[in-house]
């Protein structure tokens, strides 16, 4: 079973889309789940107006993108259930072991007032995942090491305690491309990028779709050629046309003969790729009743697959 989330610390882009959420729809694993981490938004400074908002923003993205309603649930939905497991977790892991993560030392260092929950939040990852029995996680490079703590604390908590987890692998992702933004292409496209102008976000207007990347920075060259070294800014939207048509970058590259037609027709296949889970997305959040049916039967299910291995790791360790 395979296992993907998404946090709403921002909106939907379309590097969200074309790297990640367009090949979990397209994956056909009946057992797979995908869940919007919103508890893992809460690490930094938040507005829980906006947060609640952009989650179910977020969970109304995925389906629409078609990744089956069965398959989808909230993280918060379950955060009792994954409260009372990420404490049994801390419980197993050491001070130490969270100190030694290289993510929370890049998000950490420098700041003042930095949230403990940015020191334990690969705990509650490692709950996402044990708590659901997920034997694969698709993570990138940046997320590895969470998962090898999870599999570090499955391993421990099932051999001082009693067998109770799945122990969980880190595999690749999909190779999905990576989108560069648009206005800076050094960086990869952020839903929280600091700058809209250089982030297409998965519900912006077709017009300001076009407008975005008509003004993408590319170089001081007129005729498109993949580079992704040299020439970053062309290689992106050329990068962004392929996976959007299904072709490779370099043939694109071949259909184009200036800037400016290849940001039409980047435009265009933007406009078209993203059009239906605009649509959609809009469609489910205009239909909150029908957005918080499925939202429930998500939570449902998924509560109900991770009940039988809580109960069994508070007996084990002594509680309950
Ligand atoms: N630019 C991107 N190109 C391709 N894939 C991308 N992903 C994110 N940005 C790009 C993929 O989207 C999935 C969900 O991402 P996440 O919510 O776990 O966090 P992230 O990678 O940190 O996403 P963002 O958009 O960059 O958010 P912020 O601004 O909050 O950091 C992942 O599979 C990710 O690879």
């Amino acid at each position: 079973m395979r296992f993907s989330g998404i946090t709403p610390s921002g909106h939907a882009q379309l590097g969200n889309y074309l790297g990640a959420i367009s090949h979990w729809a397209a994956a056909g694993g009946a057992r797979d789940l995908y869940f919007v981490s919103d508890l893992h938004a809460m690490t930094t400074s938040h507005n829980p107006a906006g947060l609640r908002a952009r989650t179910s923003e977020m969970l109304a993205v995925l389906i629409a993108s078609g990744i089956a309603p069965e398959r989808v649930f909230v993280q918060s939905d379950l955060a009792r259930e994954l409260g009372a497991l990420t404490w049994l977790l801390e419980c197993t892991c050491s001070f130490g072991e969270a100190a030694r993560m290289i993510q929370f030392k890049e998000k950490a260092g420098g700041q003042s007032g930095v949230r403990l929950s940015l020191l334990t939040y690969p705990v509650l990852m490692a709950a996402d995942i044990l708590l659901l029995g997920a034997d694969e996680v698709p993570v990138g490079e940046d997320q590895r090491q969470h998962v090898e703590l999870a599999r570090a604390l499955a391993k421990r908590f099932n051999s001082t305690y009693g067998e109770v987890f799945t122990v969980p692998e880190a595999v690749l992702p999909p190779t999905g491309a990576r989108v560069r933004d648009l206005a800076d292409p050094a960086r990869k496209m952020s839903k929280s990028g600091r700058d809209a102008a250089g982030v297409v976000f998965v519900l912006d207007e077709p017009d300001l779709i076009r407008r975005k990347v008509r003004r993408a920075v590319t170089d001081a060259e007129s005729v498109p050629a993949y580079d992704p070294e040299r020439r970053p800014g062309v290689s992106n939207l050329l990068e962004i046309l392929a996976a959007c048509t299904g072709t490779s970058p370099r043939d694109v590259a071949e259909a184009y003969g200036s800037y400016g037609a290849l940001k039409e027709a980047v435009a265009d296949a933007v406009i078209e790729t993203l059009r239906p889970v605009r649509e959609g997305t809009l469609a489910l959040l205009a239909d909150p009743a029908e957005l918080d049916r499925i939202r429930k039967a998500g939570a449902a299910r998924a509560a109900e697959r991770g009940e039988h291995r809580l109960s069994s790791a508070l007996r084990l360790i002594g509680a309950g």
